[in-house]
């Protein structure tokens, strides 16, 4: 992944891509996973399919040793990368659109705080995200952009360990829709 950001923001400690989250060279990289932990469809797949078995097998154990009825959503847990060029890989749960009682925007906050804890904790400097909740959890991609930039602005002022906090869209579209939404500038 030696391509260049589309946008940089607070100094270039936020970096927005385009493209494949599996092909990033970063110390972690954010799974958008479902409680089960067991992989699914989307990006969870992606990251399942290219990192190897060894992902799901470390997932299984923090689910019989830490989770036994699921992760929760909006938290997060690490395991190693597998075969991805990321060192880890952070899961975290997003909120399924609609289906929160109103509490959507704090949990899928919650996602962005709790994974960058969990990088902050282990050491980590450089984390990448995708666009966790707006693909097969419906969430509006409008409203997905002001929560997440919210959650990682307040993030990063507490914080100074983190080098890069990169934010990776699949499409030019959602790329844009977030540039269009985010608040890292003015608000
Ligand atoms: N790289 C970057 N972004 C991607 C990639 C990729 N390889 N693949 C998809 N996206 P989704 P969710 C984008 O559905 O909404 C799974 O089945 C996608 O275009 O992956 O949180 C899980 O197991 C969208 O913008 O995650 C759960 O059951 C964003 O990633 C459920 O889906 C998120 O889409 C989670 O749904």
């Amino acid at each position: 992944m030696g391509d260049d950001p589309i946008k940089t923001f607070l100094d270039g400690r936020v970096t927005v891509y385009v493209g494949d989250i599996t092909e990033h060279d970063v110390e972690a990289i954010v799974n958008a996973a479902n409680s089960s932990l067991m992989g699914g469809g989307g990006v969870d797949g992606a990251i399942h399919r290219r990192g190897g078995p060894q992902i799901l097998e470390e997932c299984r154990e923090i689910r019989r040793t830490r989770y036994p009825q699921g992760l929760p959503t909006g938290e997060a847990v690490i395991t190693s990368g597998g075969r991805l060029p990321a060192h880890y890989v952070i899961h975290t749960v997003g909120p399924i659109y609609g289906r929160h009682d109103g509490r959507e925007a704090e949990l899928l906050a919650n996602c962005y705080r709790n994974s960058l804890a969990l990088a902050v904790e282990r050491g980590l400097r450089t984390i990448a995200f995708p666009s966790i909740s707006t693909g097969a959890y419906g969430y509006p991609r409008d409203e997905a952009a002001r929560v997440a930039s919210q959650a990682i602005k307040e993030f990063l002022a507490r914080d100074a360990s983190l080098r890069e906090v990169r934010l990776v869209f699949f499409s030019p579209d959602d790329a844009e829709i977030f540039l269009k939404h985010q608040l890292f500038e003015n608000a």
